[in-house]
């Protein structure tokens, strides 16, 4: 197979074996975000279809996932940085971001994390299944000036709905923005039925880097 047909095949194959030597040979003919997005999430995005339609098991699932963590790592360095340097000038602002209770799917967020980490962002990663009190006390020690929250279960659109009422009733609403995204939410769900719910801004982000749109939005 052509090199990126080959790599997208490693995804959804789970095959780690020449994953490294095929990325950067990818790396001298694309930047390593096009390499994600068009080659990577596409081969993820197969694996999504496959499982749901019961045509792969979840353990080759996890496999997938794995393989496309090591690739996501191993083309981390390579991402350009904005014009603040290497190091990014992290004055931008800072985030809590975490996938929601109950959800396990760090792929995405993990993704938020190095788009925003890459582009000024101090970004606090909290990880995976994370109740909305472990979110809000992060939040408050690191000063946060916003929270992102992940996730893509079905499920986790109603917990992410729970957050924000908790985050009402506890009057915290207009002390943070709230970012939402991941697979299972849609746009008209945030923008309608959670902006009414939610006393504060919340926005939804389609892709990790509508996510750094918003997020220069909230700190402009
Ligand atoms: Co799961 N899984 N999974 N899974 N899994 C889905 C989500 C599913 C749609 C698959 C399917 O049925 N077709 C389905 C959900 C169905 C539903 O709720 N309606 C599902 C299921 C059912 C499950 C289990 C319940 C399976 C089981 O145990 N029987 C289980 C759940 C466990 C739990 O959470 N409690 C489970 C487990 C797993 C694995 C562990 C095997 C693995 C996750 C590994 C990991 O993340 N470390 C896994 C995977 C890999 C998937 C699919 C195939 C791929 C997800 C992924 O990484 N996509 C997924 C299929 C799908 O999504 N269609 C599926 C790539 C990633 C980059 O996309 O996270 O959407 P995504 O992020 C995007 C945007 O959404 C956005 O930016 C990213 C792109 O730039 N974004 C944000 C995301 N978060 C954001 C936050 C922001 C801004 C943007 O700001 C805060």
């Amino acid at each position: 197979l052509p090199l990126f047909e080959r790599l997208e095949r490693r995804i959804v194959d789970g095959e780690r074996n020449g994953l490294e030597a095929d990325l950067d040979a990818a790396l001298t003919e694309k930047p390593a975000l096009e390499i994600i997005n068009d080659t990577l999430l596409s081969g993820m995005k197969t694996v999504g279809e496959l499982f749901g339609s019961g045509q792969m098991q979840l353990p080759f699932v996890l496999q997938s996932a794995e393989v496309m963590k090591t690739a996501v790592a191993h083309l981390e360095p390579h991402i350009e940085q904005d014009s603040e340097g290497p190091e990014g000038n992290r004055g931008k602002g800072r985030i809590v971001l975490a996938t929601v209770k109950g959800d396990v799917h760090d792929i995405g967020k993990n993704l938020v994390d190095i788009i925003l980490s890459n582009n000024g962002y101090e970004v606090v990663n909290l990880g995976i299944k994370q109740p909305i009190t472990a979110i809000l006390d992060a939040a408050e020690e690191n000063g946060a000036d916003a929270i992102g929250m992940s996730g893509l279960l079905v499920k986790s659109t109603v917990i992410m709905k729970e957050n924000l009422e908790e985050m009402n009733s506890r009057g915290v609403a207009t002390r943070w923005p709230v970012l939402l995204g991941g697979a299972a939410l849609t746009r008209s769900y945030v923008e309608n039925d959670l902006t009414e719910v939610y006393l504060g801004e919340v926005r939804y982000a389609r892709d990790a880097f509508e996510g750094l749109r918003l997020m220069d939005a909230v700190m402009a």
